[in-house]
C-alpha cells in the first residue's frame, strides 16, 4: 500500500500539557488506565488487532483515546489528506423484489405508490443534463425489478459511456449483481464481465448491511448472504475491478458483528487487494419498518469510524459518507479515521426519503471548505484516487466547475 507523507509529526503530539507531559503521553497513559496500552503497543508496533481487541476497542468508554488511536492510523497513511470526488447518483428505478427491513426507498411491485422506473433516455438525460460539470463518476444503485430486462442496464451503461466516455461508472452492487444472474440465468462472473464489457468500471460497496447470518435473516432475508457478496466482491477483483465494502450499523446489530463483519472484510482484503474503500453507514429510521429504532448518536459514528480504521489495516480509504453521518458529523470523523468524504453526490434519494436532513448535494467548493474548516486538507480525486486537484488548487477555477 502506497502510504502519503506522514503528518504525525503533529504539533500538538509535543504540546506541553504541564510540566514536560505532551498530549502524547497524556493520551498513552489514558489508554494504559482503560486497559488499552497492549493494542497501542501492538498498533505501535504494526501487528494486527484481533477480533478481541475490536470488541475491546468498542467497549472503550474514552471516545477521545479512541479517536486518537484512530488518527494516528489515519495520518500515517494519509497525513492530512482528505479526499471528495465531483460525482452523481443514478437510482434508475425503486421497484424492488426485496423488503428490507431498514429500507424507505423500495417498492415492491411496478405501479405501487411512489415506485418509478427511469427510461433509458431518461438515465441518459441525467448526464446530458450535466455536460457542463466536470463530473468524474457515476454512481448507480437500484432496486431488484423483477420486470426488466438484462439489456436494460447494459444498454443504460452503454448510453452512458456514449454521451461521457471519460466517466468512472461505478454500479451496481453484489446483491443486485447476484439477482441479475438469477433471473437472468447467468453466472455472477458472466454477469461481471457482461456489464464490463458494456463499460462498467467498479461495484460500489451497498448491500453488505452485517455479514452476521442472524442478522441478515432479521433485516434483509430475502436477498443475497454474505458469502455471496464477497465472492462477487472477490470476482469482480479478479477481473480487474476495484470495489468498496459498506456496513450498516446502529439497529439490530451487536459490537461482535460488527467486529465479524469487519475481518470478513478484511479477509477478502488480505486475499485480493481490491477494495478501496470501507463505509460504515449509519441506520436512518424513518419511513422503514425499523422506525421505532433510535439513529445511532454523532458519538457512535465517530467511534464506528475510528474502530473501522483500526481493524481494517489493509484496506486504505475510510469513507465518511456525509449524506449518511451529517455533514458536521463527517467533519469530526476527519480525525477519527476517516479520509474521505465521498462527493457531491448530486440525486440522492436512499437517505433522504430515510430522513436524512443533509442537502440534496454539495458543490466541490463546499465540500473544500468543509474539509478545510475541520483543519484538514481537500484533494478532489477520481474513484481510482487518481488526484486531480490538491489543497493549494485556484478555487476561484473549482468554484466556476461546481
Ligand atoms: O446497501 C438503505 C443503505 C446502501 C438505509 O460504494 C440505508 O462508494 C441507512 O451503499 N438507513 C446504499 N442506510 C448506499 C451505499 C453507498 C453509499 C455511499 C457510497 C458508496 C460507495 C455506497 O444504503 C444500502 C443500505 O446499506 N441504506 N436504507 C437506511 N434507512
Amino acid at each position: 500500500m502506497g502510504f502519503a507523507p506522514t503528518s504525525l509529526d503533529r504539533p500538538e503530539e509535543h504540546l506541553t500539557i504541564s510540566d514536560g507531559v505532551t498530549y502524547e503521553v497524556c493520551m498513552r497513559s489514558r489508554l494504559a488506565a482503560l486497559g488499552l496500552d497492549a493494542i497501542a503497543g501492538k498498533l505501535d508496533a504494526g501487528v494486527r488487532l484481533s477480533f478481541d481487541d475490536g470488541v475491546a476497542l468498542f467497549r472503550c468508554p474514552d471516545t477521545l483515546a479512541l479517536g486518537w488511536l484512530a488518527n494516528r492510523e489515519r495520518e500515517k497513511r494519509h497525513g492530512a489528506r482528505t479526499y471528495y470526488n465531483f460525482n452523481i447518483r443514478l437510482e434508475a428505478t425503486n421497484v424492488c423484489v426485496a423488503s428490507c427491513l431498514f429500507c424507505s426507498f423500495a417498492r415492491l411491485r411496478p405501479g405501487d405508490p411512489g415506485s418509478y422506473t427511469l427510461s433509458l433516455e431518461q438515465t441518459w438525460d441525467k448526464l446530458r443534463q450535466r455536460a457542463g460539470q466536470p463530473l468524474t463518476e457515476v454512481h448507480v444503485v437500484n432496486g431488484l425489478h423483477p420486470d426488466l430486462p438484462f439489456s436494460y442496464y447494459t444498454e443504460m451503461l452503454r448510453g452512458l459511456k456514449q454521451i461521457r466516455p471519460e466517466i468512472h461508472l461505478k454500479c451496481f452492487t453484489a446483491v443486485e449483481i447476484a439477482f441479475f444472474a438469477d433471473i437472468y440465468g447467468r453466472t455472477d462472473e458472466q454477469v461481471l464481465l457482461e456489464l464490463q464489457e458494456a463499460g462498467l468500471d467498479s461495484l460500489p460497496g451497498g448491500g453488505a448491511e452485517i455479514f452476521a447470518e442472524r442478522v441478515r435473516k432479521k433485516i434483509c432475508d430475502d436477498k443475497c448472504g454474505a458469502d455471496r457478496y464477497l465472492a462477487i466482491h472477490r470476482i469482480a477483483h479478479r477481473l480487474g475491478m476495484r470495489t468498496n465494502v459498506t456496513m450498516l450499523y446502529g439497529h439490530i446489530e451487536t459490537l461482535e458483528e460488527r467486529i465479524d463483519h469487519m475481518l470478513r472484510a478484511r479477509a477478502l482484503q488480505d486475499e485480493t487487494g481490491g477494495m478501496q474503500a470501507f463505509i460504515p453507514l449509519a441506520f436512518h429510521p424513518d419511513n422503514n419498518q425499523m422506525r421505532k429504532l433510535p439513529a445511532p448518536s454523532a458519538i457512535e459514528t465517530l467511534r464506528v469510524h475510528a474502530v473501522s480504521r483500526l481493524m481494517l489495516d489493509n484496506v486504505p480509504h475510510i469513507k465518511a459518507f456525509w449524506i449518511a453521518t451529517g455533514v458536521e458529523t463527517a467533519q469530526l470523523a476527519l480525525w477519527f479515521g476517516a479520509d474521505d468524504l465521498d462527493g457531491t453526490v448530486q440525486e440522492e434519494h436512499i437517505y433522504h426519503m430515510a430522513g436524512s436532513k443533509t442537502p440534496e448535494g454539495m458543490t466541490t467548493s463546499t465540500i473544500r471548505r468543509l474539509i478545510k474548516s475541520a483543519g484538514r486538507e481537500p484533494y478532489e480525486r477520481d474513484t481510482l484516487y487518481n488526484v486531480i486537484t490538491g489543497p493549494d488548487a485556484d478555487l476561484q477555477t473549482v468554484e466556476r466547475a461546481s
